[in-house]
């Protein structure tokens, strides 16, 4: 028995209506050349249809806009990261797990996380904290690596002074960014809350 396979199976590969209509220019486009396009074309097809799948739409966006028409604009929004932080956002560390309200102020700033110093830390620079991480209030500022020291990280600001109107901690005047004179026994935090709550000062 011969092992040796028919190239084209007509049957198949060939839609009849392309056939049908292939005919009448016969004389201009040889058969070899239209079975080949039809080829070329159901790749291309196979092709699309196998891909597309592949491509994943990257899901997470800013804020809560779901629509997005399908196929087009695609191209256009690859170059929002979403895994870095905005420049000037802050984080509490080493506070307690649960709530989050309170720790040690980190700062991200080009593209680094690093401490901040307490050398005139004051609840106004700490409210200006808490109100970028969604509190309303400041219990208080804290000092002296209270919620640890963060050695892994440099120290990048120092002399932070806030009004406490600030939207960001980067916004409040502070020396040069990495700039300081201080240790991480003097990183700076704070203990924030959604309530208003006075805690005894002494
Ligand atoms: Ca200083």
């Amino acid at each position: 028995m011969p092992t040796q396979r028919p190239k084209v199976r007509a049957t198949t590969r060939v839609p009849t209506r392309s056939r049908a209509t292939a005919e009448p220019p016969r004389a201009s486009t040889p058969d070899w050349m239209e079975e080949l396009l039809t080829l070329l074309r159901n790749q291309n097809r196979v092709q699309m249809t196998t891909a597309a799948p592949k491509t994943k739409a990257p899901k997470p966006r800013k804020g809560g806009r779901t629509g997005r028409r399908r196929g087009q604009r695609r191209k256009n929004k690859p170059t929002s990261i979403p895994s870095q932080p905005r420049n000037g956002a802050v984080r509490l560390m080493n506070g307690n797990a649960k709530g989050r309200d309170r720790g040690r102020v980190e700062i991200f700033i080009s593209g680094e996380w690093g401490t901040v110093c307490d050398d005139l830390w004051t609840s106004k620079a700490a409210a200006v904290v808490c109100r970028q991480l969604g509190y309303a209030f400041v219990i208080r500022a804290t000092k002296k690596a209270e919620f640890g020291e963060g050695r892994s990280l440099p120290i990048l600001l120092d002399d932070v002074q806030c009004t406490g109107r600030e939207k960001t901690l980067l916004e409040c005047s502070h020396a040069d960014v990495g700039k300081h004179n201080c240790s991480h026994k003097e990183d700076a935090g704070v203990i924030c809350s959604h309530e208003e709550v006075f805690e005894s000062e002494q």
